[in-house]
């Protein structure tokens, strides 16, 4: 029977002429939107018809995507996240490796943009606040389980202390930043989110770092970036601090906190840490 709640998994396969478990396949793989509800997968009539529109047959996305559509990672981590499949988010990470992707471009062009559209949707109304911190609580396994293999073996660069000043909550970005950053070699002390400016000392001290590195996420986190950084620059005035992140808008915000570098990406982040290293051995 067709509900308002949408189809049963069954009726979905059957409208498809496929068996339950390959339309199960398509929910676990994130290609066909489904949620949970008093323990049965329900499909909408909408995310059916969405289904059968996309193309399945083109040999390029086959050879590349695996058997039905094209691969879009992003969607379908998104998918398994709001739904609160943390299996599903898994088998869509490792189905993504399979494909070719490496960890790398797994958490910037598949968990990164599920979440920042998880918080566009979660701004314009459309998913309650508990839908994003399940989201954010299967990210974290997701990380903890990836983490591994951002370690690279081999001469280390030196050391970086890498963390998010005091209420700032956005740690997600803070490990994967610092598994970004390791596995170009360097040694992080990852000290996560909302951590008071003795933490950053401490770990910068205890590592002999070349620079700390904070990130800022939400404007409201400024003001405490700023505090932080002036504590930092008390206790050791010659360690480079580089601030970053979607709440450092541009480079006159960086300096207006009082930072010495302003970094906008990853690979401008590499280069800046590599330029500090430079600059201490020298001086
Ligand atoms: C998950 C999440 C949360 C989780 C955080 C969990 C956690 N442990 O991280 C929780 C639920 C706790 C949360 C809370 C809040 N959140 Co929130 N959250 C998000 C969400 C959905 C994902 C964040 C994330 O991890 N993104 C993935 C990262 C990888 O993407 P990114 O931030 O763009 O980072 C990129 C770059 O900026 C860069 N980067 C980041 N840092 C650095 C540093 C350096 C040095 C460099 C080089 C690069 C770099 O790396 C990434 C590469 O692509 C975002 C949506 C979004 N657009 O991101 C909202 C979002 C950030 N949150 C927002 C808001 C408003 C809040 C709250 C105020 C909500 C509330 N009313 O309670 C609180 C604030 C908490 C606080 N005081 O910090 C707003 C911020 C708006 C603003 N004007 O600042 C966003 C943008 C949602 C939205 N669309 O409105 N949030």
């Amino acid at each position: 029977m067709v509900c308002d709640e949408g189809l049963t998994l069954h009726e979905a396969a059957a409208e498809l002429g496929v068996h339950y478990m390959t339309a199960y396949r398509y929910v676990r793989l994130g290609q066909l939107d489904a949620v949970k509800r008093s323990g049965t997968w329900r499909v909408s009539r909408t995310e059916l018809d969405r289904f059968r529109a996309e193309p399945s047959d083109q040999p390029a996305d086959r050879a590349s995507h695996g058997p039905r559509g094209r691969a879009d990672w992003g969607q379908r981590m998104q998918s398994r996240l709001v739904a609160g499949d943390a299996g599903g988010a898994w088998t869509v990470v490792e189905s993504a490796l399979a494909a070719g992707s490496t960890p790398a471009r797994v958490y910037t062009e598949v968990i990164s943009p599920a979440l920042v559209n998880i918080g566009e949707r979660w701004a314009a109304g459309e998913l309650d606040i508990s839908v994003e911190h399940r989201a954010t609580g299967i990210v974290q396994r997701i990380i903890g389980r990836l983490g591994p293999q951002f370690v690279r073996r081999g001469r280390s660069r030196g050391s970086v202390v890498i963390g998010a000043p005091p209420g700032e909550r956005h740690g997600l970005v803070v490990s994967m930043l610092s598994d970004l950053v390791r596995a170009a070699g360097w040694e992080v002390s990852d000290i996560g989110a909302d951590s008071p400016a003795s933490s950053f000392v401490s770990a910068a001290r205890e590592t002999a770092s070349v620079a700390v590195v904070v990130s800022v996420t939400h404007a409201d986190s400024l003001e405490s970036c700023r505090d932080t950084l002036l504590a930092i620059r008390d206790a050791e005035p010659d360690l480079p601090v580089i601030v970053g992140g979607r709440g450092i808008a541009s480079r006159a915000v960086a300096a207006s906190v009082g930072a010495d570098h302003h970094s906008a990406g990853l690979d401008d982040l590499l280069d800046l840490l590599d330029e500090v290293a430079a600059s201490t051995r020298s001086a």
